[in-house]
């Protein structure tokens, strides 16, 4: 798909929600039929590779480490889609690198998940280091490769929050929950609370649409109330040239190995700069 023939996208409008909500809805980018197909697949890989919280979530970093290299030209859409790469180039600048695509795959009667930022924010909240409000460290992109409704856990943000404090919690030596500070405790409580006032909201779409996110936005997983729908996504994150996605981001999963990367088109290589063997200390783990 080029960028003239997706545009249904008015990219302009795009930019200016990304920009000003922190996220924006991708309608219908990827056919419906290939969604679905991928997500039947990769929910085989999840089972066979990946790890489960017992509860009715299955992970799977970095699927490309799990496919069959005949399988690479029909998951590149997860990576190289021309309107994500125009948002990810505009958001993040020149050279942009991303990470390997994850599973997030949520079974019926999956809980919640935690309100949270992504990497590296809740890093800068734990060491009490003044937070980067002008800068995107993660731009990210959940695939829907099932539909996604409130019923069956659509991913939920807090438009406008990548501007907010962060909202990460953590524990302290005896076990006690931590927060950047009193306000995001109580913002917090309330939205977990119930969320009385609506301020969330559900990325809901058909398979084959996507959900583009700053990684400061407020967010979480929804629970999925069906009793049998699956609901399938993979996210893949993009991030700025200078990020280390290791030492910087410690999203080690998200590496390719060397070979896979190797075998990859030319794209795709230019914005892998790291792969798993650059961090020996990775392999010996
Ligand atoms: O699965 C989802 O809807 C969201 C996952 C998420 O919050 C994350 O990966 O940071």
């Amino acid at each position: 798909m080029d960028l003239e023939k997706a545009s249904e996208i008015d990219l302009n409008k795009a930019k200016l929600q990304l920009d000003e909500y922190g996220y924006v809805l991708l309608p219908n980018l990827i056919p419906r039929a290939d969604a679905l197909a991928m997500g039947e697949r990769l929910k085989e890989l999840s089972l066979q590779h990946g790890d489960s919280d017992g509860k009715g979530y299955h992970g799977l970093p970095c699927v490309y480490n799990y496919l069959n290299p005949e399988e690479y030209e029909f998951f590149l859409p997860l990576a190289i889609n021309p309107v994500v790469l125009e948002l990810a180039h505009y958001t993040l600048g020149e050279g942009y690198q991303m990470g390997g695509s994850g599973v997030v795959w949520r079974q019926p009667g999956v809980p919640m998940g935690p309100l949270h930022a992504d990497v590296p924010m809740g890093w800068f909240a734990q060491q009490k280091l003044p937070v980067p409000r002008n800068v995107c460290f993660v731009l990210s992109i959940n695939w829907m490769l099932t539909d996604f409704t409130q019923d069956n856990g659509g991913t939920q943000f807090l438009p406008m929050s990548h501007r907010l404090d962060v909202p990460n919690m953590w524990l302290d030596d005896s076990g006690n929950p931590c927060f950047m500070n009193d306000r995001v405790r109580l913002l917090r409580e309330e939205i977990e609370g119930g969320d009385p006032s609506g301020r969330l909201k559900i990325a809901e779409g058909t398979a084959g649409s996507g959900v583009l996110f700053h990684g400061a936005m407020w967010h979480r997983a929804g629970a999925n109330v069906t009793k049998d729908q699956q609901r399938v996504g993979v996210i893949t994150p993009y991030y700025p040239q200078w990020v280390d996605p290791v030492h910087g981001l410690g999203m080690p999963q998200a590496l390719m190995r060397r070979d896979v990367r190797d075998g990859m088109p030319e794209q795709i290589r230019r914005m892998n700069l790291h792969v798993v063997e650059n961090y020996p200390h990775l392999q010996d783990a």
